[in-house]
């Protein structure tokens, strides 16, 4: 098994620092880099900037133990890897979103004066089919000293594998140590070494094949969950025709031993799983029709939302509208890419009534929109919107439901 000792990760974002982190509190020397000079900063200090549960702690005893720095350039190591934003750009021409690669670009770039024979370069960063290949060329192309071919080898001198992170936001640390994980080299010899990296802190499964099904693979696990929400959301469409109730229905039908509906819901949020499935029909467009439909499914959610609250809205003069939760998702407080922000912020550009908008899990002023309290929502609120099911939100009651208007997105209060 090879002996990594020093290892760079470009990125110290949800999935960087973590990962990090973890290296770091099982021996290794790490050092985290990023451009966010404040992030760094933070780090040094044995502090984080993003939120999940139990990072903190993690990244104290990693950067108290001396195994952790951060900085915002890279140095020599045994390892790199790369965790920095893929987003996508919309294409308004061809009414589709394309991969934006230019982070992992850079990030590249950034560390190949520092690259060494024999060292390991891993894309954990969602990507495009190609990408890791792409990443081996840049190298190549910026150091040409370590292209040599060995004719029996048949690869450079720099192994590039791609090991696509597959936590859940809220879960990250647990994720990160049990989830099986594939790692899919550009030649076998580069999934191996990654292997050997990764067993340093993965208890799960460790799966190898080439970096472009690796890359296929973990665009495909979250198309897979976009396409079963859409179905999901696509059926609260169709029952709300029929006057029959979603939850219902799907909460019988799944108990057939081969059915597994899962929830509707306001829409999809978060940095994954309403962004990934673009760059399958990005890659294919004719073919991937199911993958894009699924998309404007879900992306269609909101505004249906939207035109709800409306025409309940038009039955009042000046309703006070309460919108209950705004992050992505249950019990977490990221806001990015949340269906349940949008809906309040455009709730609120509608002028069609007053917006109270309440996310226990954000403090006032860390929103765009003003916060109030659960308690002054639920007194003040005419109608009242769930959009995201919080614990807190579940467990109001009914009596205090009865006289308002209700328009529940997630099925908490049926
Ligand atoms: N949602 C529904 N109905 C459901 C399930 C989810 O409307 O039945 C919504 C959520 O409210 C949220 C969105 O979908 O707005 C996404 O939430 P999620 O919990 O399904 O997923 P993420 O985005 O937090 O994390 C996903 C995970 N992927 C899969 O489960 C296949 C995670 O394992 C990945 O590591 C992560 O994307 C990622 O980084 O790619």
């Amino acid at each position: 098994m090879q002996n990594y000792q020093k290892i760079v990760v470009m990125g110290l974002g949800y999935i960087g620092l973590p990962t990090a982190s973890m290296l770091a509190t099982k021996g290794l020397q790490v050092l985290g880099v990023d451009v966010n000079a404040s992030a760094v900063d933070t780090i040094n200090h044995g502090k984080i900037h993003i939120v999940e549960p139990d990072l903190d702690i993690l990244v104290k005893s990693a950067v108290n133990s001396g195994n952790l720095k951060a900085s915002m350039t890279p140095e020599q190591a045994d390892a790199f890897i790369l965790a920095v934003p893929t987003p996508f750009v919309a294409d308004a021409e061809a009414h589709e979103k394309i991969p934006d690669l230019s982070y992992v670009e850079a990030a590249t770039k950034a560390i190949c004066p520092y690259l060494e024979e024999g060292n390991l370069v891993i894309l954990e960063s969602t990507s495009p089919v190609g990408a890791t290949e792409m990443i081996r060329d840049i190298i190549y192309r910026e150091r040409p000293d370590l292209a040599e071919v060995d004719p029996q080898k048949k690869h450079g001198r720099i192994y590039v594998a791609h090991c696509p992170e597959r936590v859940l936001p809220g879960s990250i640390l647990r994720e990160l140590v049990d989830n099986d994980r594939i790692v899919g080299g550009v030649d076998k010899e580069s999934a191996q070494k990654a292997q050997s990296l990764y067993k340093s802190f993965c208890s799960g499964k460790i799966f190898l094949t080439d970096s472009r099904t690796a890359e296929m693979a973990k665009l495909v696990e979250n198309s897979f969950r976009d396409v079963n929400i859409a179905f999901a959301n696509e059926l609260s469409l169709i029952c709300d025709r029929l006057s029959i109730n979603v939850w219902e229905l799907i909460e019988l039908a799944n108990k057939h031993p081969r059915v597994n509906i899962l929830s509707p819901g306001p829409g999809v949020g978060g940095h994954c799983i309403a962004v990934d499935p673009w760059f399958v029909v990005h890659a294919a467009p004719e073919t991937a029709r199911l993958i894009r439909t699924a998309r404007e499914v879900n992306d269609g959610k909101p505004h249906w939302v939207l035109e709800k609250i409306k025409q309940k809205a038009d039955r009042f003069r000046d309703p006070v509208i309460g919108c209950l939760g705004l992050a992505f998702k249950a019990n977490i407080d990221d806001l990015r890419e949340s269906p349940a922000l949008q809906i309040a912020q455009q709730l609120e550009r509608m002028q069609i009534g007053k917006v109270m908008a309440c996310e226990p899990n954000v403090v006032n002023g860390h929103s765009p929109l003003p916060l109030h309290d659960l308690h002054d929502v639920l007194k003040e609120a005419d109608i009242l919107v769930l959009l995201v099911d919080h614990d807190e939100f579940k467990e109001i009651d009914h009596e205090l439901l009865k006289a308002k208007v209700l328009i529940d997105t997630r099925g908490c209060w049926r």
